[in-house]
């Protein structure tokens, strides 16, 4: 590693917590250059310095670091010691992992050398025989198909350390939980651990009775329900009082895909007034970003006092749908400045890597890629693992099923797998 050093003239090494502590410490006894360390945590006692050393502003330090992700702890490291005046703009790594590190560090000013790509370990593992061909060809089109990781700098976050690392899809639901204030994202994160289901079922059927069956046979399987309660011929407040019964009773959220899209004053009266009342029953409605934060704001305002949250549609499952992508990142960015109300996306890509939010997906089924009208499918694995979901919803794969409750099972299966499979590799 300290062959492929960048650069020359280093008077400090820094190794990033915590494997490249150890690296950086033979680095320093051998090639007698001083070290600093930088805690992961602020000491509560002592000196409570973040780094521990002795350096003078202006002294160039090198940064050693085991692998790279996405390169957001070399950068937090790198954070810290500019801010202590220290010129950093070099790092070696042992591998890179190539999922975007170093052109992410690279727009950050630091220059990344590594001494093997993840593309050369595959290499010399296939000719020494370690690996199959098949491994060979899939981890590198995993590779060329991960390469949207991103760092956020403590200007862009809000969190509590001030660092908000953009790791959403490696996360595990349970880890998430910390992550974020909004009491239901943090319910939804706990029952997706608990219950061990990303599955959300959009109930689309048109009588109470429908609805109230299928919900009490799917119930156990699920986490989210979600409903178009202005298609039931026979709406009743009744319904939705048994609803909710059955919420608690299977322990899932009730999501009303009511995609709001107006102004701020007009959401707010269509959310708590009307014949549905929807602000009294649902846990989740959807939102469009069409028309600014005004419609969030009107939303919020009518809460008084429940447990409320909303989901952004930020991109349509539809063929020919008009979500651009500078229409997604407004999105994007209207949940950023919304945190204690907006509990995640609809989605069909990974549209954010901030752990606080949750991507839905729509448009998922088994055995068809369209209906006819515009939807467009894929499969809970293509959802989860390939496009980023957090949560499938799955309507006529479930409803129209000859057995509803196996298909559910099903899907569930799937979404679950691909969930676990994407926190265990990523
Ligand atoms: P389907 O039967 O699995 O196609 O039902 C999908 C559900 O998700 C249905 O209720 C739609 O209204 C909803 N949906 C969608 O399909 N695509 C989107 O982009 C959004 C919602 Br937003």
């Amino acid at each position: 590693m300290w062959a492929k050093r960048p650069g020359n003239q280093y008077k400090l090494v820094c190794g990033v917590a915590y494997t490249g502590l150890p690296i950086a410490t033979v680095i320093s006894t051998k090639q007698g250059v001083p070290m600093l360390i930088r805690r992961k945590e602020r000491k509560g006692y002592g000196t409570k310095k973040m780094v521990e050393g002795n350096f003078e502003a202006g002294q160039k330090c090198l940064m050693i670091e085991d692998v790279i992700v996405s390169g957001s702890s070399v950068y937090e490291t790198v954070e810290t010691l500019q801010e202590l005046q220290l010129s950093v703009q070099d790092a070696v790594v042992f591998l890179d992992r190539q999922h975007g590190a170093t052109a992410n560090l690279s727009a950050m000013g630091i220059n990344v050398v590594s001494v093997v790509t993840m593309t050369e370990m595959m290499a010399i593992l296939l000719k020494h025989g370690l690996v199959d061909h098949t491994t060979h060809e899939s981890v590198l089109e995993f590779i060329s198909s991960h390469q949207d990781t991103s760092i956020v700098t403590k200007e862009k976050s809000s969190s509590k350390e001030g660092i908000q690392v953009m790791d959403r899809k490696k996360r595990s639901f349970k880890s998430r939980i910390a992550t974020t204030n909004q009491p239901l994202a943090r319910k939804l994160f706990e029952i997706m651990s608990i219950k061990k289901t990303n599955l959300c079922v959009a109930a689309d059927v048109t009588t109470s009775k429908e609805l109230l069956s299928l919900t009490e046979k799917v119930g156990p399987h699920i986490c989210v329900l979600k409903t178009h309660i202005d298609i039931l011929a026979d709406f009743s407040q009744d319904t939705v009082a048994a609803l909710k019964d059955l919420a608690v009773k299977h322990n899932f959220l009730i999501f009303e895909d009511r995609k709001f899209g107006d102004i701020g004053s007009t959401v707010a009266s269509q959310y708590s007034g009307g014949a549905y009342k929807i602000v009294d029953w649902a846990d989740l409605v959807t939102v469009h970003g069409l028309p600014g934060d005004g419609v969030i704001k009107g939303l919020a305002s009518a809460v008084n006092g429940r447990t409320r949250g909303c989901v952004l549609v930020s991109q349509m499952s539809s063929s020919g749908t008009l979500t651009s992508e500078e229409y997604i990142k407004s999105c994007g960015k209207m949940a950023e400045n919304h945190t204690s109300f907006v509990v995640g996306f609809v989605s069909q890509s990974s549209i954010s890597g901030d752990p606080r939010f949750i991507v839905f997906t729509p448009g998922v089924q088994l055995n068809k890629t369209t209906d006819g009208l515009g939807q467009q499918y894929v499969t809970p694995r293509a959802a989860v693992f390939e496009r980023g979901a957090d949560v499938i919803i799955v309507g006529r794969g479930i409803t129209q099923a000859s057995d509803p409750v196996a298909a559910a099972k099903k899907y569930r299966e799937e979404a679950f797998l691909a969930y676990e499979e994407r926190v265990s590799i990523q």
